[in-house]
C-alpha cells in the first residue's frame, strides 16, 4: 500500500505527464517553456523555472476564445501543435501551428509570459508545422519548418517574403524531418531537427553552416540523441531545445516516454519534458545522459515538494492546470454559479462525443489517486480518465441514486460496474492499482480502479480496468491521460477535486 510521498529528490522528466515538444528561453536567471496542447483548451502550457528542474506553470498562451479555434470536429491529437518561444527584442514570441482545417500557423506575443498574450497573427504563407524563429544580425526573422523549409517573414504582420526554401533535412531516408530549431552560438548557424518519427525510432540531429539559411553541414556523430533500439526506461527521445544558463552551461529540454509493463511497453502519461546536459566538442554539440536520474547541475537544487493539489473551486477563476476540451464556454462551465462548487452543465453526450462538457488535468505521476464530492441531483456526471473520444474510463453518478463505472475501448462501450447510491453529494474515487496480467511479456502498465466512498469514510470498489487500453500504444495519437471531471446530461456541481501522486500502486 502506498502512502502519500514526501518531498523527492529532483529527477527526469522535469515536467511530467503530456507535456511533450518542448520549447524553452532564458532571460537573465530565468527560464521560459512552452508545450503542445492539441485539441484542449486554454492552448500551450507556460512554466517558469530558475534551475530548470523545478517549473511552475504560469499561464497559457492562448486563454481567450478570440486566440484558439478548435470546432467540435477538430480531432482529438489535431488542434495545437510544437511551439517555439523565444525572447527578442524585449518581447516573448511564440510560434505554433493549429492544424485545424483553416487555422494553421499562427504568432503571439507578450512582454510577460504569464499574459497576457496578443491575439495571434496569422501566417498562411508558411505551409507546414513546427515552426521555429530566427532573427539574424540584420534583423531578419527566420521562419523554418517541418520538412525542413524555410521562408523570412515579418513576425509583426505574418507576411512572408519569397518561396519557402529546402534546407537541410537529416539523415537521407529517415522518416519525419520535423521540430526544426535554428541558433546562432560563436561563429556557426546550427539547424538541429528530430528525426526518426515520434515513436521509438525518435532522435535529434544537428547541422552547421555559416548563414541561417545554410549550406549545413551534417554532425558527424548524427544523431546527436537517440534511445532506439536500447532497453534504457526512457523511450522515443526526440523533439528538442537547446538554452545557454546563465553561468555559461548548455541544455538540452527533449520529449520522451516512460513505457511500463510487457511487450510493446506501455506509455499511458503521453510525452513527457526531460532535461539532459550538452557539452560542445570540436563546435558540435555533445548530449549527455537522459536518465530518470538528473545530471549533476551547477547550482543547488531543493527537494521537489509534494504537489498541493486539492482545488476546492473557491476562486472565480481556475488554476491554469486545468483543460476542457476545445472550449470553455462560462454557461458550461463556472464556479460562479454555486459558490465554492464547479458546476459543468452537459450540451453533448457522453465522453464519447467531441463537445462533451470536460474539465481535467494531466496524470503526471504513474500511480496516483484522484478523489471528488460531486453532487448529481441535477444531472449525470463524474470523474473520468481519458485519452480520447474512444478511449477512457468513468465512474458517473445519476440523479436516479446510482454510481456506474462506463469503459469505452476503441469501438466497444460497456458499463463495467453498477451500484445504488445513498441519497446526497457521494465522492468518487479512481486511482492506480497493479497491472492485471502475470509478469510476463503480456503484463500491462497499470490498472484503474474506481469506487465510491460513503461519508463515514467507507470505501467500496466498483471496478479494476486494465489500464493498457488507455495509452498511446492502444490509442495512438499525441497526448496522455487526463484525470477530470464531466457532464453527461444536466447540471452537475462539484465541491472539490483531489489528486495525490503515489509512490507505487496501490494493491487491490
Ligand atoms: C509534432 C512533431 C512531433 O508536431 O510530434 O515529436 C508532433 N514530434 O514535431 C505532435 O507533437
Amino acid at each position: 500500500m502506498s502512502d502519500q510521498p514526501t518531498p523527492t529528490p529532483p529527477s527526469n522528466p522535469v515536467i511530467p505527464g503530456f507535456h511533450p515538444d518542448p520549447s524553452i528561453c532564458r532571460v537573465g536567471e530565468d527560464y521560459y517553456l512552452a508545450c503542445s496542447s492539441f485539441e484542449y483548451f486554454p492552448g500551450i502550457p507556460l512554466f517558469h523555472s530558475r534551475d530548470l528542474v523545478h517549473w511552475t506553470q504560469i499561464g497559457n498562451a492562448l486563454d481567450r476564445p478570440s486566440q484558439l479555434r478548435l470546432p467540435p470536429d477538430s480531432r482529438s491529437s489535431g488542434g495545437l501543435y510544437a511551439p517555439t518561444l523565444r525572447h527578442h527584442a524585449g518581447r516573448f514570441w511564440l510560434i505554433v501551428t493549429n492544424v485545424t482545417p483553416g487555422e494553421g500557423n499562427l504568432l503571439v506575443t507578450a512582454t510577460d509570459p504569464a499574459g497576457p498574450w496578443s491575439d495571434p497573427i496569422r501566417l498562411p504563407g508558411v505551409p507546414g508545422i513546427d515552426p521555429d524563429l530566427a532573427w539574424d544580425e540584420e534583423g531578419n526573422c527566420w521562419c523554418t519548418f517541418a520538412g525542413v523549409a524555410q521562408i523570412r517573414i515579418d513576425p509583426r504582420t505574418g507576411e512572408t517574403f519569397g518561396e519557402p526554401q529546402p534546407v537541410w533535412s537529416g539523415t537521407p531516408g529517415a522518416a519525419a524531418p520535423e521540430a526544426p530549431h535554428l541558433y546562432h552560438i560563436g561563429e556557426y548557424w546550427y539547424l538541429m531537427i528530430a528525426e526518426g518519427g515520434t515513436e521509438r525510432g525518435h532522435g535529434v540531429s544537428i547541422a552547421r553552416g555559416s548563414s541561417p539559411n545554410g549550406p549545413f553541414e551534417p554532425c558527424p556523430s548524427n544523431p546527436i540523441l537517440t534511445h532506439r533500439s536500447t532497453t534504457r526506461p526512457i523511450q522515443n527521445t526526440g523533439h528538442a531545445d537547446l538554452v545557454q544558463a546563465a553561468d555559461g552551461s548548455w541544455w538540452m529540454v527533449l520529449l520522451g516516454v516512460r513505457p511500463q509493463g510487457g511487450t510493446p511497453g506501455w506509455h499511458i502519461l503521453g510525452r513527457e519534458t526531460f532535461l539532459a546536459p550538452v557539452s560542445w566538442v570540436d563546435g558540435w554539440p555533445v548530449v549527455g545522459e537522459v536518465s530518470p536520474e538528473l545530471p549533476e547541475l551547477p547550482w543547488p537544487l531543493a527537494p521537489v515538494p509534494v504537489p498541493a493539489e486539492r482545488d476546492d473551486f473557491e476562486s472565480n477563476e481556475l488554476r491554469p492546470c486545468w483543460i476542457s476540451l476545445r472550449d470553455r464556454p462560462t454557461e458550461h462551465c463556472t464556479t460562479k454559479e454555486r459558490p465554492g462548487w464547479l458546476t459543468l452543465r452537459a450540451r453533448g453526450g457522453s465522453l464519447d462525443e467531441p463537445d462533451v462538457v470536460f474539465l481535467g488535468r494531466r496524470q503526471q505521476h504513474l500511480a496516483f489517486r484522484a478523489r471528488t464530492l460531486v453532487d448529481t441531483t441535477e444531472g449525470s456526471g463524474g470523474l473520468a480518465v481519458r485519452l480520447d473520444e474512444r478511449h477512457h474510463y468513468a465512474i458517473e453518478a445519476t440523479p436516479e441514486g446510482t454510481a456506474r463505472v462506463i469503459a469505452r475501448i476503441g469501438s466497444l462501450r460497456t458499463v463495467a460496474a453498477e451500484l445504488p447510491l445513498p441519497a446526497g453529494p457521494v465522492v468518487l474515487t479512481v486511482h492506480t492499482g497493479e497491472a492485471p496480467q502475470p509478469h510476463d511479456a503480456r503484463t500491462g502498465p497499470d490498472s484503474l480502479v474506481f469506487g465510491v466512498e460513503a461519508t463515514d469514510g467507507t470505501a467500496t470498489q466498483l471496478a479494476s480496468l486494465d489500464g493498457r487500453y488507455l495509452s498511446t500504444e492502444v490509442a495512438g495519437g499525441f497526448t496522455g491521460r487526463v484525470v477530470g471531471l464531466y457532464a453527461a446530461s444536466g447540471a452537475v456541481h462539484f465541491d472539490w477535486f483531489d489528486y495525490t501522486p503515489l509512490t507505487g500502486p496501490v494493491a487491490s
